[in-house]
């Protein structure tokens, strides 16, 4: 294990590898990825259709020669049929959360849980974590690699952990009071719930010790941490993963705040069009593509994530080289098309956290009542600007949907909702409400 620190904020010496050095190590690392994935029947068989060979990789560009992986190849090959290593040298399986049937499994050697452990280490760090600080996991600790992965991590960095897990908010505050956690980890949507709580039990901050918060596994806006940060005093920290390629610890954000910087020397990432499959010229939005290239258990090449960024290259204040992401725009299966706009969920919230007076409590509702979408954004009023006078509501409302069409083209239908009346999350939000299939299935 590293000896931290190597410079402040920096965890692992490898975090400030150049270009020329990733590169290097990419190389090497994805080639023994093509090695190991001989072992897999799905990639055997695609490397004969193709008719790749090793020696068909002689730069990492060549990565667009091998073939992508979709969520729909894990879910056929369910649960074990991607395992690269005997099922003897497995020691954890993990899997992702599906809405719909079985989730897709994950499985980890030994040298896979410490290097995802060294990875969870590395964003935690550089987002001003210290070995003498106390973190309070609330993140859910089971199949989802949120829980079981920034444990880990936190332990590897030497501070100690809280395993809260998710829920029963009462007692996370509790605990964030009595043993003074310094930071906390879990879903911003949570964190939200959190900070409500303790802002309407009356909480002094005084009592609190928390200076940090880590915050990762759904999309969220700039707008959203400002609104967390303001309301107590913490430095809230973007950090992103998916567990088909690990978990958390494929990026996350330095003290800069200038994107998530993705952990290059065991991830290779494209950036395409979802339509064409092509790669989109650096600063233009499309999908992460993602190989992991330094797995054991279950390596993948070029994952689809279905995840929506955009990526930045440059030398970062922090020393780091690596790409940075953007915050995630959504997802192309997110993306809502309504009058012929495209548009995703974090739009929407960014226009009305831009509006004083909206909470950040949300919901999107589409409905088909004939041929045509609806959309209503039924948002709640922030308690303090809360008016019984009609002219008052009436303005926020309009001012509410002036910045929705600002943002987004549309004008669409907003409800304002007294404070406390939608669901609060304790892990993943749910923020489009999609009446539209039901409709249709009656
Ligand atoms: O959510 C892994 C994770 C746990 C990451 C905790 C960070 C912290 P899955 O359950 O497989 O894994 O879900 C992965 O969540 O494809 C994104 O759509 C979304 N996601 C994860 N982190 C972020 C983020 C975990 N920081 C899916 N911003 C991914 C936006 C995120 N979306």
């Amino acid at each position: 294990m590293p000896h931290y620190p190597y410079k402040p904020f920096i965890w692992d010496k490898n975090e400030t590898l150049s270009r020329d050095e990733i590169r290097a190590v990419q190389f090497i690392r994805l080639r023994e990825t093509m090695r190991r994935c001989t072992a897999v029947p799905f990639y055997r068989k695609k490397f004969d259709e193709l008719g790749l060979e090793f020696d068909s990789i002689r730069s990492v560009d060549d990565i667009v020669k091998l073939p992508l992986t979709t969520k729909s190849d894990l879910r056929d090959n369910y649960p074990l049929g991607f395992l690269a290593v005997s099922r003897d040298d497995v020691v954890r399986y993990h899997g992702s959360t599906g809405t719909t049937g079985k989730p897709t499994i994950m499985a980890y050697t030994q040298a896979d849980i410490e290097l995802w452990a060294n990875l969870c280490a590395r964003f935690l760090v550089s987002g001003g974590l210290q070995s003498h600080h106390t973190v309070q996991i609330a993140f859910g600790y089971g199949l989802f690699t949120g829980g079981f992965g920034l444990h880990y991590g936190v332990e590897c960095v030497g501070a100690a952990v809280v395993p809260a897990a998710a829920g029963n908010t009462k007692r996370q505050i509790m605990l964030l009071k009595d043993m003074q956690a310094d930071a906390m980890v879990c879903t911003p949507s949570y964190a939200l719930t959190i900070v409500d709580a303790i802002k309407s039990e009356k909480i002094d901050q005084s009592e609190l010790s928390l200076k940090l918060a880590f915050l990762g596994g759904e999309p969220w806006t700039e707008q959203m941490r400002e609104s967390l940060e303001s309301t107590i005093n913490i430095k809230g920290s973007n950090n992103y993963g998916l567990s088909e390629v690990i978990g958390p610890g494929v990026s996350g954000e330095c003290q800069s705040r200038s994107g998530m910087h993705f952990q290059e020397d065991h991830f290779i990432v494209e950036c395409i069009d979802p339509d064409t499959l092509q790669p989109v010229p650096e600063g233009t939005q499309g999908e992460l593509v993602i190989s992991s290239i330094s797995r054991e258990a279950m390596p993948i090449l070029r994952y689809r994530t279905r995840d929506i960024a955009v990526l930045y290259s440059g030398r970062c204040d922090c020393g780091r080289e690596t790409l940075r992401m953007s915050r995630v725009i959504g997802r192309s299966d997110d993306m809502l098309i309504i009058r012929g706009v495209n548009i995703f969920p974090s739009q929407i919230e960014e226009a009305l956290l831009s509006v004083e007076g909206a909470a950040p409590h949300y919901q999107i509702v589409l409905d088909r009542p004939k041929t045509l979408d609806e959309v209503k954004v039924r948002v709640e009023v922030d308690r303090n600007l809360l008016s019984d006078k009609m002219i008052d509501m009436v303005q926020l409302k309009a001012r509410i949907e002036t910045a929705i069409q600002q943002i987004t083209g549309l004008h669409l239908q907003v409800e304002l909702l007294p404070p406390m009346t939608l669901e609060r999350y304790e892990g993943k939000a749910k923020r489009v409400i999609d009446n539209r299939n039901l409709l249709e299935k009656k």
